[in-house]
């Protein structure tokens, strides 16, 4: 069972460069957090990136909120990953037809493809949409997650959809490396998906707007996943964002370790 297994075991498991790369990357700092800075001010992004970079495997942005985006946003981003050790995830969904979500990923005002180690797509489109992200992603080493299941209350993400988006991620282990998911699926011969989820906090459980939260112990040992993402449990009103995002950063790797240690 690959949830038994360290990161680092399962690097070698992995022939995408960036997944390889990610779980040498967590086992090195002791991360599993990622942080979800969706933050609407690029100075602030930066600040906050800045600040919480010691303590995350993965800055995940929502890079279209940000009202003053600019391409140097970009490299001052890329330049903290470089600094803080840590990866980038654009949070982008995509969600179309093949060819439209080449155009989406390669080209436009962001670019993601030219700066984003990892992106996340739904599968609603069917097949095409991975092997559209794929063209344009496997020749510059990145990858993609497929979200399989949400957080959020009354997802249709569920039973079949999220069965077959399993299937097709089997069908592209070279592109599709894990999932956005609430628990591990269970493995079939050669399977080692990396398992992000979002809806992690450590205090509340809701915000009004479907959002769910859960304990990082409860994703990350008793759910089997391997990436929390934390949003507004770090950087939310009042909060100081390094004092929160080392106590997420202990609880993911405690949960971790109590895993890897059954
Ligand atoms: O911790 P929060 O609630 O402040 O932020 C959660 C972050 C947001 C969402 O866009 C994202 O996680 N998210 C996702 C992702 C990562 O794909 C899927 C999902 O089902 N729920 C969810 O909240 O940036």
């Amino acid at each position: 069972m690959s949830a038994q297994k360290t990161y680092l075991e399962r690097s070698k498991l992995h022939s995408n460069p960036t997944a390889k790369a990610f779980l040498e990357l967590m086992e090195r700092k002791k991360s599993n957090l990622s942080l979800a800075a969706d933050l609407t001010s690029k100075a602030a992004l930066l600040e906050l990136a800045d600040k919480v970079g010691p303590y995350i495997c993965l800055l995940k942005t929502h890079i279209d909120v940000v009202d003053d985006f600019d391409q140097d946003l970009v490299t001052q981003l890329t330049a903290l990953a470089k600094k803080h050790d840590f990866m980038i995830f654009e949070d982008r969904k995509f969600a179309d037809i093949g060819n439209t979500v080449k155009l989406q990923y390669s080209s436009g005002v962001y670019k993601i493809a030219s700066w984003s180690d990892i992106t996340n797509a739904h599968t609603v489109p069917g097949e095409g949409i991975i092997q559209g992200l794929r063209e344009v992603g496997l020749p510059l080493n990145r990858c993609l997650l497929l979200l399989a299941e949400m957080s959020s209350a009354g997802t249709l993400a569920k039973g079949d959809y999220t069965n077959t988006t399993v299937e097709l991620a089997r069908k592209y282990k070279d592109f599709v490396v894990g999932f956005i998911a609430m628990r591990r699926y269970e493995d079939k011969e050669g399977d080692d998906f990396i398992y992000m989820t979002p809806g992690v906090g450590l205090d509340q459980t809701s915000d009004g707007l479907g959002q769910q939260w859960k304990h990082p112990r409860e994703v990350v040992y008793e759910r089997g996943c391997d990436v929390i993402i934390v949003g507004r449990g770090i950087y939310g009103k009042g909060k100081d964002p390094a004092h929160e995002a080392k106590k997420y950063q202990e609880a993911g790797w405690n949960a971790y370790l109590e895993r890897i240690s059954q």
